[in-house]
């Protein structure tokens, strides 16, 4: 069967509308050489099992290509499998799941084959192999004879500068993303991968490492024309960029060329970004805030020297205050990211990060339980002492990362750890409210303000979890 026909589908989850950056980026490589291509978004669309099969038919492809996260997000991915094959068409699953999971992916009947990590020449390979090519397609897993097959990496990656700009007008409901009346943000695709491995991070997995490819950040250059390209798509009013991906301002090296290159395009652009504690210094916070960035993340994790130790990111707590302090005295919001859970953290040591928590300035202490990822340094940890077991089919992922489905691998029980993250959260998050409250008066951005009292991160996360519980 030749195929020429892609639809790309992104299932997500109906909480919250963001673009599907991987599908954007990959549909607009595709096209370059010669497929016809479209792209559906169902993030935060409640979808039925009619409406994918009549949006399936209306485009009438040979190819459906799904982006899958591991989480919530499968429960649909699987639906949309299902109804496409039941349809006849080739179906390919691309994305973090599938990279760090493709047998288990590939054992799932309605899955023909899966492209590991970076998709853009994995996937032109494999409609190259489909339409006849003998050569094999790298960065795959694929059935022959039933028989699941996993080819090596790809020894090319692409060059994020040099790329076709990703299909955002292939979107039809493009506004959905931005629904304030003004001042919204657009997440944006800024770099790929992340240089380092913490103990407990999807990078830390050796797929997602050989298939993604090594670290690689665009130029703001190239961030402003993809910003632009968004702004001429659509009426609505986008004043801010999210600089997506998991890590951004690596060095001051890099931070300098970037604030550089927002400075010299003479636009007023505010930013919003990441960085490691390890990375950033009291310089870069004065560069960043010049050039326009309103806001930053940073990842922490623990108060204990310990596991700051085990999790591979080793940050000096006594440095990281006086960035942290810096940060904030330059206006810039600061998030620090902290985890509960760790393996075999002890009560003291939960103690310990509650207590730096209070000792360091941030707008927002944002706290997570600990969920594990396979193939991570933790993940290993956690099955050698069998605290955690394999989920055994595709459908048991589904609830990995929510709430009230977490592996306990630290030495405290159940109870008490989920009572120290409520209590902590609570405070934490009532905290975050009213300093996010602030900088939206600050930035006379109004719209947000009133939306935060109905949609903050509780009300957000008490949904998905009764949403996915409920199923
Ligand atoms: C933005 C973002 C989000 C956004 C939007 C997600 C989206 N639309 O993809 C939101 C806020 C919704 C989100 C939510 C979550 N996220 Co998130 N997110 C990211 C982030 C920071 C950037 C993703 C991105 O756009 N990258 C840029 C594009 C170009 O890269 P990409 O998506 O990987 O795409 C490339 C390949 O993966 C592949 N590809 C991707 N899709 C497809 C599809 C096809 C058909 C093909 C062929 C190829 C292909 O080709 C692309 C180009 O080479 C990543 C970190 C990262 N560095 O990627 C985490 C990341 C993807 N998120 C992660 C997690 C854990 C989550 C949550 C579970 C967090 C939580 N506890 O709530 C939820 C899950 C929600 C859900 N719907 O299931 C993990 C994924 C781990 C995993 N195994 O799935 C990551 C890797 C962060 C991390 N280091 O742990 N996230
Ligand atoms: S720096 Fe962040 S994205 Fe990179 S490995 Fe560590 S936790 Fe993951």
């Amino acid at each position: 069967m030749n195929h020429k026909r892609i639809l790309f589908i992104a299932p997500a989850t109906e909480f919250g509308a963001y673009p599907p950056l991987g599908i954007l980026s990959v549909a607009s490589y595709i096209r370059e050489k010669g497929y016809e291509v479209g792209i559906i978004d169902y993030s935060g669309l409640k979808i039925s099992k009619e409406q994918i099969k009549q949006d399936i038919s209306n485009f009438n492809p040979d190819l459906v290509a799904l982006g899958v996260l591991t989480g919530p997000g499968l429960t649909r991915a699987i639906m949309v499998s299902d109804i496409a094959k039941s349809l006849g068409k080739t179906v390919v699953w691309g994305g973090p799941h599938p990279t760090i999971l493709p047998n288990l992916t590939l054992s799932h009947p309605s899955i023909d084959a899966v492209i590991m990590g970076e998709g853009e020449y994995a996937l032109e390979e494999y409609l190259g192999y489909l339409n006849g090519s003998k050569k094999e397609p790298k960065g795959i897993g694929l059935k022959i004879n039933n028989k699941i097959k996993i080819t090596p990496p790809q020894d090319r990656f692409v060059d994020i500068e040099k790329k076709p700009m990703p299909a955002w007008e292939l979107i039809k409901d493009i506004d959905k993303y931005f629904p304030y009346s003004r001042h919204n943000f657009v997440l944006l695709e800024a770099n790929r991968g992340c240089p380092y491995r913490c103990g407990f991070c999807h990078h830390a997995n050796n797929d997602v490492k050989e298939y993604g490819g090594k670290f690689r950040n665009l130029s703001a250059v190239k961030l402003i024309e993809q910003f632009d390209y968004v702004r001429s798509l659509t009426k609505k009013h986008i004043s801010r960029m999210d600089i997506g991906g998991d890590m951004h301002l690596t060095n001051e090296a890099f931070t300098e060329k970037f604030v550089k290159e927002m400075l010299d395009s003479g636009r007023k652009i505010g930013w919003h970004t990441v960085s490691r504690f390890d990375c950033m210094t009291e310089k870069m916070a004065d560069m960043i805030a010049k050039a326009g960035c309103e806001g930053i993340m940073l990842g922490c994790e623990s108060g204990s020297p310990r596991i700051q130790k085990m999790l591979g990111k080793r940050i000096d707590l006594e440095k990281a205050k006086k960035v942290a302090k810096r940060i904030r005295d330059n206006g810039i919001m600061l998030t620090i990211t902290y985890m509960m859970g760790h393996p075999d953290e002890t009560l003291e040591e939960i103690k310990m990060t509650k207590k730096f928590m209070k000792e360091i300035p941030a707008d927002q202490n944002l706290l997570q339980i600990y969920r594990p990822f396979p193939g991570t340094p933790y993940f290993n940890l956690s099955i050698q002492q069998k605290k955690t077991k394999l989920p055994s089919t595709l459908k048991d992922y589904v609830t990995f990362g929510v709430l009230g489905h977490h592996a306990n691998i630290s030495k405290v029980s159940s109870a008490v750890l989920l009572r120290e993250f409520y209590r902590t959260n609570a405070y934490e998050q009532t905290r975050y409210f009213i300093n996010q409250q602030r900088f939206f008066l600050k930035k006379q951005m109004y719209h947000q303000f009133l939306d935060l009292f109905k949609n903050n991160k509780f009300t957000f996360k008490i949904k998905e979890m009764l949403t996915v519980s409920a199923k």
